[in-house]
């Protein structure tokens, strides 16, 4: 099946609300701020609540989003992102396969699908449900169970040459390192540490937001 054409990022920067990584694991709060920096995309991440609790935040979430124009991505449960009306679902691996879930889980909705290898993100292109793909870790991450094994630029470069679908490149990406994913052929970068740590997450989004859509301009001038 050829691949599907049409879901763009609409920022360089895919940020990532965890539960477990938000400080007091206050994830709304953090969503909040995520939100309030002018993010149009954001991702809800919870792999320690019971569904109940999950669909708690996750309304609360998809309430923040939705009064500020934001799209709403949730991790892993499909079902829980159509409940709440989120834009779409980002699935793992392990998780119901983008064949299962796209029948039920129709478009406009946007389905991600995380790959670790070439093999992986080949057979998401295949598949032709898939919108994006996550691609990592790029770098040693700790806010994953279990990492695969780290791809790096190089890793990430081959997954770029060998497939059209968007890709937001994940693990260990950081302020300083974004840049250099983002050239390595990356269409967005998501991050969970950076921004769950950084002292002010609406300020450090903000400028990290202002600093990646400029970086064209900047690579203009000084070549
Ligand atoms: N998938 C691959 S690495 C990762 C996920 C969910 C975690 C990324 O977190 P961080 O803190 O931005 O490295
Ligand atoms: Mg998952």
């Amino acid at each position: 099946m050829s691949p599907q054409v049409g879901f763009q990022f609409p920022s360089p920067l895919y940020p990532i609300a965890d539960y477990d990584a938000a400080p007091d694991r206050d994830v709304v709060r953090l969503a909040r701020a995520i939100v309030a920096a002018g993010a149009p995309l954001l991702q809800l991440r919870v792999k320690s609540l019971d569904t109940q609790s999950f669909v708690a935040v996750a309304r609360e979430v998809a309430h923040i989003c939705a009064s500020a124009g934001t799209k709403l991505v949730i991790n892993d449960r499909a079902d829980i992102a159509l409940l709440v009306g989120a834009l779409g679902v980002h699935l793992g691996q392990e998780d119901l396969s983008p064949t299962e879930v796209r029948p039920w889980f129709g478009r406009p909705r946007v389905l991600g699908w995380s790959t670790h290898n070439l093999q992986q993100a080949l057979k998401a292109e295949r598949s032709g449900h898939v919108d994006y793909i996550g691609v990592g870790p790029i770098f040693p991450t700790r806010s994953k169970a279990n990492p695969d094994p780290v791809l790096g630029l190089d890793g990430l470069r081959a997954v770029r040459a060998a497939v059209r679908l968007p890709i937001v490149a994940i693990g260990g990406v950081t302020e300083s390192n974004a840049e250099e994913v983002l050239k390595a052929g990356a269409d967005a970068v998501a991050m969970i540490s950076s921004i769950a740590t950084a002292n002010d997450p609406q300020e450090f989004i903000r400028r990290l937001q202002l600093r990646l859509a400029t970086r064209g301009d900047q690579q203009g001038r000084s070549a």
